[in-house]
């Protein structure tokens, strides 16, 4: 409940968390030390370097493994009251089973852990972003059902180590991305391109592992009293035409395909309709003997239903969606033909250095107020939201980019009274941005890669975000 002030005043409720936002796999580096076992990423980028566009791979990236007090100084700096990063899987279960415990590396996030508290810094923890041990990657990683055992069994540890220290966790991040880059299109680690089906067997599996964790977690640490969900990522969708019955329709279709996909069965129950419907009448016709859409069984609907505590919410972009599923359309057995729309940018969206990323500030409130009604969670974290630029200390894109998706945030708080509870910007600092190496820049703190050191600077978003956070007011919108 909000004070009539803080609405006329738009300022942030007091509650809200102001924080950043790190992976592991993209800011620790020391990829062997310490027992630490190999992960698909390291493999993938030291198998063939060219698969990154400055060949380059997270080795030493910023250093984090070893520099972290220094990350926890410019945090405290910053005054954020949420830090937002993932463990290595592979430093604690170096090949992904449970005899392979390493507890060097239980210690290492133990006193990163410790030390963040001590700080008065709430950690979020992200039990997978992307870092598969290569060992569970070799026996099919994410297309194998045994993953999402494994997947278990490494959270359950991480629960019993870390549990009393952390109170919010994130299971997966983004499987929809991992899934769609790594499973279907080959543009990440693992690099298969089975965009028919391997793309809905790696939901499928990853759905069950984050299903697998949550019940873990609360049937067996429910004393610990933390809250788990998954993290979802999708983009803010509208009717390219507006008057158009075909583009509305299809901007319902590029929803459920995405964000509906991995958010239907966690917070409704099973796939969306839309996409059994669609799928299963085009697999037919391509002549598979059943859906492409691999079914759930009653058991694991219920399985997979309900295994929310929060909704974890990754915006970025925007998209303009068209209908394009005339009578006859075909094409190949593809999600991208499935889901029957063409998306793209319109031309008054500020580009940014990244081709998928664009600024529509009022994509967030709409994304938000979307989540809000369709899934009812009861309390959102945006757990991602951020800016590609150059490398420069100058970057007034982004301070613009957080000036315009705050404000709408906070409309949709205010306003729409859609309960967002935190807020974690992507990123802290510079890292390595998966198969785009150093080339993009996505810190409000600049790392300077050139130098042993790693040299974190402010950049100019850095010293807006600090005064946000501080005063809870997005500059010449409130008193402070
Ligand atoms: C997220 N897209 O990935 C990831 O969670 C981060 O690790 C990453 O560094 C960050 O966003 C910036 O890219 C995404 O194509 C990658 O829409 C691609 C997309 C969205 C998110």
């Amino acid at each position: 409940c909000l004070a009539a002030e803080e609405i006329s005043n738009r300022k942030f409720p007091s509650s809200f968390l102001w924080g950043t936002a790190t992976a592991a796999y993209q800011v620790e580096g020391a990829w062997d030390e310490d027992g630490k076992g190999e992960s698909m990423w390291d493999h993938w980028v030291h198998d063939d370097p060219s698969r990154v566009d400055d060949q380059k791979n997270g080795d030493v990236a910023c250093d984090s493994y070893h520099k972290w007090r220094e990350d926890i100084e410019l945090l405290k700096e910053l005054g954020v009251k949420l830090y937002r990063f993932s463990i290595s899987w592979p430093r604690i279960h170096p090949t992904g089973y449970p005899d392979s415990y390493n507890q060097a590396g239980v210690d290492h996030y133990l006193e990163f852990i410790k030390a963040l508290l001590e700080a008065d810094i709430t950690p979020l923890v992200t039990l997978y972003h992307w870092d598969l041990p290569q060992t569970l990657n070799e026996q099919g990683g994410w297309l194998n059902d045994s993953t999402a055992e494994r997947f278990g069994e490494y959270a359950r540890v991480a629960f019993e180590k870390f549990g009393p220290y952390v109170k919010l966790w994130a299971t997966i991040n983004e499987p929809k991305t991992t899934c769609t880059l790594g499973y279907g299109q080959g543009q990440m680690a693992p690099g298969l391109s089975d965009i028919a089906e391997g793309i809905y067997q790696c939901a499928r599996v990853q759905l069950l592992a984050h299903a697998t964790a949550y019940h873990i977690y609360h049937d067996e640490f429910a004393s610990q009293g933390g809250k788990i969900s998954l993290v979802i990522d999708s983009t803010y969708n509208e009717p390219l035409d507006p008057n158009s019955e075909a583009d509305i329709e299809a901007t319902e279709w590029e929803f459920e395909f995405n964000l509906g996909w991995y958010a239907n069965p966690v917070y409704v129950g099973d796939w969306p309709q839309v996409m059994i419907e669609r799928i299963g009448r085009r697999s037919e016709q391509e002549g598979y003997s059943k859906s492409r859409l691999p079914a759930w069984s009653a058991e694991e609907v219920e399985f997979v239903r309900g295994t929310h505590d929060y909704f974890g919410l990754n915006i970025y972009t925007a998209l303009a969606v068209q209908g394009i599923d005339e009578p006859g359309f075909g094409g190949s057995a593809s999600y991208y033909n499935d889901k029957g729309t063409s998306t793209s940018s319109r031309a008054d969206w500020t580009k940014s250095v990244a081709s998928w990323l664009v600024s529509y500030p009022y994509g967030m409130r709409g994304l938000l107020n979307y989540v809000w009604n369709h899934y009812t969670p009861g309390e959102i974290y945006v757990t991602e939201n951020g800016w590609a630029s150059e490398a420069d200390i100058s970057d007034q894109l982004r301070v613009d980019y957080l000036q315009g998706y705050l404000s709408n945030m906070l409309d949709a708080i205010l306003e729409d009274g859609v309960q967002v509870s935190g807020y974690t910007t992507w990123s802290l600092m510079d890292n390595f941005e998966w198969a785009r190496g150093y080339t993009q820049r996505f810190g409000i703190i600049q790392v300077d890669f050139e130098s042993e050191e790693r040299t974190r600077t402010f950049r100019d978003s850095a010293t807006w975000y600090q005064r946000t956070a501080r005063t809870y007011c997005l500059v010449e919108e409130c008193i402070e």
